[in-house]
Formats: C-alpha cells, structure tokens, sequence
C-alpha cells in the first residue's frame, strides 16, 4: 500500500509541476557531463540543480543528461543548442587558449595548491576572458590529479613508456608533454576511451582516481601508476546568450549554485582520493606508488622549453611559487 501510495503522489506532484511550469514559462537549462551519476561530476549536477531549482522557486528546471564527448559538450554550449555543461579542462583549451597554462605537467604541488590558484587571481582572470569565446566559465569544477594506466605492459620506469600508444585527451600541452617522454600520444575523446582500451588499440591512459574508479576503467587495466603527473580541473560552462537571457536574481542564484556544485565536487573527489585507492585495489587492479616521480619529470622536461615560451617562464613560476 506504501509503496503504491507513494508512487501515485509522485506521479501526481510530478504531472502538476509540469502543468504549472509549463504555464508559468519554466526555463529549462540542461547541463551534461562525462561520468555516471554517482561520481564527483554527478554529485556536482545534482547538487547545481537542487540549489538552482530552490533558489529559483521551480522557475529554472535543471535537466542533467551524460555527454561523454567533452569537445561536443563545449560545442552544444557554444552554439547554445544545450545550456550549459560540467566537462574536464581536457578539450578546454582548444576554445579558451589562455587556460593551458594549467595543463601544463607537475605545475601544482597537491590539491590544496591547485585549488588555490583556481580559486585566487589566476583562475579568475582566466574565467573572466571565457566570454571572448562564446561561452561563461561559471565556476571552476576538479577532475583530480591524472594517474597512468596500462594494459598488459608493465612500467619499471619511465624510459619503459618509450614508443607505447598511450590515450591522452585531446589537449596539445599533454600531448606535447608525453611525445616529450617518448611516448606516442594517441588523443581521443572520453567517449572512445572505454571501447580503445577492450580492443587495445591503446596500451594505456591516464586519468585521474574519480574517474577511474566511477568509469570502471580498471577493469580494463592490469597496472595503475600513482604518477599524479598532471592537474586536471574541470569547468562549469555555459552559453552566454542564456545567462543574459535570466533575470538578475536567477543570474546570481546561477552563481551560488555554480559555487555549490563545485563544494559538492571537491568533496567527492576527496573522498575518492581517500578511499578509491584500496577500492581500486580490492577490485584487482595492480597499484604501483611511484618513489622516483623526478624520473617523470626529467623524461618530460625537453617540452618545457615550448611551454616556457608559450606561457612565460616567470607566469609558470609564479604559479608553481603560489602559497
Ligand atoms: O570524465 O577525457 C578524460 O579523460 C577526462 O578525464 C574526462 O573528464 C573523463
């Protein structure tokens, strides 16, 4: 009786809330992102959508879908097509240039570093030149720090990743980093990732621990290289046209919320970072800690002569310095 009870007044407040708000003009915002619901992205939609769908008293109805082709995603919010999108800052860069400076490997220290210069000076000029590029950077979102993975090939040291086919997002300062290593770099969207490491038309990846753990991609893997090589933030975007098109209640309710969902982010990727390693090893994968990380960074180091110059050797410095 409970249940049926319950499921009656469900379908009934639901079919009311559509007649209201199809009266009442509701704006509907939908907003993608590339992991499963139960994930440090996931956690992040759901709660951008209770605070937003709060704050606006039912006014903006927040619609989460998955879209796991980030480059598309940051398409669809350009072209306005879809409203808004949470994506890693791997394709970014290939829309807002002046945000590679972050892909750049071993720039940040650990996450509280990372978050700091997101959160201070850097990370907010760099939201503020979003629109030059037809798009809002809301809010800066966590991936995490990225680990290697691989297939049946094992790595004793980095000269071992010399001529190996390693997937990378399609993001030219990891790419360039890792041809650096010797390695072949083979870029692809996260859509492709799943379906290339089965197949093994790629002997490894790299991402960080939420994603492995909420994707499964260890089930795919046999080793994982605690090389934390690379910050990867994430973005909260959306199309410009849209936020002016809100109200200015509904504009700053956008905002608290943008903040909300990158609290609720940065929790579960610290929970993941907390207990995802022995998760990941419970399930079977191999977990190598790496003593020697200097060895990563030495067979990286002939592509910071480019990054120098494209960035500003004193810019990387003062963000490495950042305390
Ligand atoms: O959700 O493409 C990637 O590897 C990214 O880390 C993506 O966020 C996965």
């Amino acid at each position: 009786h409970f249940v049926k009870l319950g499921t009656l007044t469900g379908a009934l407040a639901l079919s009311m809330s559509w007649g209201v708000s199809s009266a009442m003009g509701q704006t509907v915002l939908t907003v993608t992102h590339s992991s499963p619901a139960d994930s440090h992205f996931g956690e992040a939609a759901i709660a951008f959508e209770q605070s937003l769908e709060a704050q606006t008293e039912g006014a903006i109805d927040v619609v989460i879908q998955r879209l796991d082709n980030e480059r598309e995603a940051l398409e669809s919010v350009q072209f306005g097509t879809q409203e808004c999108a949470i994506v890693s800052a791997g394709p970014l860069g290939n829309f807002v240039p002046e945000t590679r400076v972050l892909d750049v490997p071993f720039l940040f220290d650990g996450y509280e570093h990372a978050r700091g210069v997101l959160d201070g000076e850097t990370g907010q000029e760099l939201l503020a030149l979003f629109p030059r590029y037809g798009l809002e950077g809301v809010a800066w979102m966590e991936n995490g720090f990225r680990n290697l993975t691989t297939g049946s090939k094992s790595i004793a040291s980095p000269g071992d990743l010399v001529g190996m086919k390693i997937r990378t997002m399609e993001n030219p300062i990891h790419i360039a980093a890792w041809q650096a290593a010797g390695v072949l770099p083979t870029p692809m969207a996260f859509s492709e990732l799943p379906p290339a490491l089965q197949q093994g038309t790629v002997d490894g990846q790299e991402n960080p621990i939420p994603v492995i753990l909420a994707n499964n991609l260890d089930m795919m893997q046999q080793h994982l290289y605690l090389t934390r090589h690379v910050y990867s933030p994430g973005i909260f975007a959306c199309n410009p046209d849209f936020v002016a098109g809100l109200d200015e209640q509904q504009r700053a309710a956008l905002e608290t919320s943008g903040a909300f969902a990158a609290a609720a982010n940065r929790k579960r990727v610290e929970k993941d970072e907390l207990v995802g390693i022995e998760t990941l090893r419970d399930r079977g994968i191999d977990i190598v800690e790496i003593d020697d990380i200097q060895a990563y960074r030495d067979a990286m180091a002939s592509a910071y002569a480019d990054f120098e110059a494209e960035f500003g050797a004193e810019r990387l410095q003062a963000i490495r310095d950042w305390s």
